[in-house]
């Protein structure tokens, strides 16, 4: 990888965190509600992994998507506008926190179901081969997935049909409050994949250089017509699993200790000791950021509700006169 993308790697990790600090803020000042899974710790496996990617490639998603929408390119005011219910939000306003989704740029959500957008994503690729296209899918998901019927039928459909796909297991080590270890015999997760014929290998998730590198290898092997391609990207949450959660099924000792292999810090110090960032650039970067979060929140308060005559848009088929 060159310097600028190392630093691109970097950038888009600090975007995603400071992104989700910021909305710790304004949930807890309600100006978000609902439902919000925060990504913070995850940051390395979505910059990583979609950096591999070329436009036209399709990304589908789970409800913690927030730092796979930013690194697949939606701008950040139309993810925050999306969060506050605007109208200017990628989704019109109708989605939340937990559907982003932006067709124009073949990111197909955000997916409260766990495991629901497998299938999805097994669909997208069978559909783009049979249309002749070169664009691969990659789908992004938690674990707790592996537990679901639609991991398996998946699975195994895609690599009978050679499919296209690149399966992400984003494993952070528990389901909500279910333990992988307490829950599964077998958690070495890439044998469980590589039992349905697919290519599958295990991820330092925690490592952004190292995500990048894997992702680049399985993305060119997708596409090249091997098949499709899972990866195991051993990751953690460093938050509880949603907004509320008490956190009784884990030690904080535990927690720390993963907060000792935080990405951000881990890749600006590579960065820093090969001499392509020094703390003017990383203050620069922090302060572009900052700008970048602050604009997205100024718009998305003067953002519009969408008028209530018109909830039912997109419920019904419009009457065409
Ligand atoms: C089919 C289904 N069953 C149960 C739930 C409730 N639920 C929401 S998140 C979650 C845990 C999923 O964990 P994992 O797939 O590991 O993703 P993570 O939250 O760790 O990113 C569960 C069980 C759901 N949303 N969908
Ligand atoms: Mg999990």
């Amino acid at each position: 990888m060159t310097g600028t993308d190392r630093e691109w790697l970097l950038r888009q990790m600090i975007r995603i965190r400071r992104f989700e600090e910021r909305c710790v803020e304004l949930y807890s000042a309600a100006r978000i509600r609902g439902f919000m899974h925060l990504y913070i710790g995850e940051e390395a496996v979505a910059t990583g992994v979609l950096q591999a990617l070329r436009p036209g490639d399709a990304v589908v998603s789970t409800y913690r998507e927030h730092g796979h929408a930013l690194a697949a390119g939606i701008p950040m005011e139309a993810v925050l506008a999306e969060m506050f219910w605007r109208t200017s939000g990628c989704s019109g306003g109708r989605g939340g926190s937990m559907h982003l989704f932006d067709a124009g740029r073949r990111f197909y959500g955000g997916n409260a179901i766990v495991g629901g957008g497998l299938p999805v994503a097994t669909g997208l690729a069978l559909a783009d081969t049979m249309r002749g296209e070169s664009s691969i899918t990659v789908c992004l998901f938690g674990e707790g997935a592996l537990a679901e019927g639609e991991f398996h039928e998946s699975l195994n459909l895609a690599a009978l049909w050679r499919l296209p796909v690149l399966f992400c297991c984003e494993n952070n080590y528990y389901a909500m409050g279910t333990a992988l270890r307490k829950e599964q015999a077998q958690t070495d997760l890439a044998l469980r994949a590589a039992s349905y014929g697919v290519t599958a290998w295990p991820v330092d998730g925690m490592d952004a250089l190292t995500v990048a590198d894997a992702a680049r290898r399985a993305v060119a092997s997708v596409r090249g017509g091997s098949g499709p391609c899972f990866l195991e990207l051993r990751t953690y949450r460093f938050r509880a699993h949603s907004m509320y959660d008490a956190e009784r099924y884990r030690e904080k000792s535990e927690v720390e200790q993963w907060k000792q292999r935080d990405p951000i810090p881990r890749l600006a110090e590579v960065l820093r000791e090969e001499g392509e960032v020094d703390e003017a650039r990383l203050a620069e970067i922090e302060a572009e950021v900052s700008a970048e979060v602050e604009a997205a929140v100024a718009a998305a308060e003067a953002g519009e509700l969408e008028p209530v005559e018109q909830l039912t848009r997109h419920v019904y088929t419009e009457r065409q006169s």
